[in-house]
């Protein structure tokens, strides 16, 4: 018997089952596609001598869907600010210990202050990127005089009807949103009224719209499929470095903002090495690297000091205040958010 123990020990020992074993050495990090630096995680794995797995999604709707449904326990996601207040009203999310992350002060105050209007006193998540969402298009396929005014107007423009050749994100926020901007509405209101004036700008885009999806314009507005899309700004600007046939631009009539934040899940078996590389991230020169590379605006002040002047005067990814007064923050607005989802599936099934 003693011998069989002895064995079973060995052998759990070997597999590195137990105590330290294997899952004290994988970290499993659930976030939106294209929105890290692979070399940054590289870097992390060969520094703690440890795995990450990194999962993505595309929505923050499939992200809580895949959450709540899947037996994996992430370690981190990385939600945007209304689905940040939604987790945390599960009781999906861990308090942060602040004293674990020495770089927390990086962060820019003026972004923490923002983020509390999701997260109150910032007790849940950290600031991960910011951004917009504009629309991209490809300059051989797309009249100059289509997207001249650089308005939302371009994906009701008759010069699209009957070609199917527009696509919009998958997301009843975004897309409702851009609506209800357009309409002359905050894209967090949900009275009768504003659903009614969004409806019926919906309904003359989706005449244009082939699918409501957010990740096929990465590819297909590049090789023609697909001439026009909503998309965020990073992930258009990403595009734009290898192909010159792209254009992208912030509608005139201003557009929705967000935050993504980084959350360590209360179910995480390995908060420590979690919170290792949160504040891994949130190291100035990673950060920065970080900026480069997915083209998305930092909330982390030190990073931001770093990057380059020319990124820094890009005004697709930092947009002058003139501009961001047009712009909305996609809020938390609890059941309210049920009107527009009714609304999205309606025009999306229709
Ligand atoms: C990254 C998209 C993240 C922005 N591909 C959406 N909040």
């Amino acid at each position: 018997m003693k011998k069989i123990l002895l064995f079973a020990l060995v052998l759990s020992v070997l597999l590195g089952i137990g105590g330290c074993g294997k899952r004290g050495n994988t970290l499993y990090v659930f976030n939106w596609s294209d929105y890290i630096d692979p070399d940054l995680i590289k870097e992390f794995e060969r520094a703690n001598n440890c795995k990450v797995r990194e999962s993505t999604y595309d929505s923050n709707e499939n992200m809580l869907t895949k959450v709540m449904s899947s037996r994996q326990a992430y370690d981190i996601v990385v939600p945007s600010g209304d689905h940040v207040s939604i987790m945390q009203r599960q009781n999906l999310l861990e308090p942060l210990d602040r004293s674990k992350l020495k770089n927390y002060g990086n962060l820019d105050p003026k972004l923490l202050a923002k983020a509390s209007s999701f997260d109150p006193g910032n007790l849940y998540s950290v600031p991960y990127f910011w951004g917009l969402t504009g629309l991209i298009y490809n300059i051989k396929q797309v009249p100059p005089d289509v997207v001249a005014t650089q308005s939302w107007s371009a994906l009701g423009d008759p010069f699209f009807e009957g070609k199917q050749k527009i696509t919009m994100l998958e997301d009843a926020r975004e897309v409702v949103g851009a609506a209800l901007i357009f309409a002359g509405f905050d894209p967090n209101d949900t009275s009768p009224q504003a659903m009614a004036e969004a409806e019926k700008v919906l309904l003359v885009w989706d005449k244009n719209i082939t699918q409501y999806d957010s990740e096929s314009f990465k590819t297909e507005v590049a090789n023609g499929t697909t001439w026009l899309a909503q998309g965020y700004n990073g992930d258009a600007l990403q595009r734009m470095v290898d192909h010159a046939d792209l254009g992208f631009y912030l509608p005139v009539e201003g557009t929705s903002l967000w935050m993504d934040n980084m959350v360590i899940m209360k179910s995480s078996q390995n908060k420590e090495l979690a919170y290792k590389f949160i504040d891994f991230l949130l190291d100035a020169a990673n950060a920065k690297r970080n900026a480069e590379y997915t083209q998305y605006p930092t909330p982390n002040l030190a990073a931001y000091q770093l990057l380059d002047d020319e990124i820094k005067a890009n005004l697709l990814i930092y947009p002058d205040e003139a501009y961001l007064q047009k712009c909305h923050m996609i809020q938390f607005i609890g059941e309210r958010a049920g009107a527009i989802d009714k609304l999205f599936e309606q025009i999306r099934m229709n």
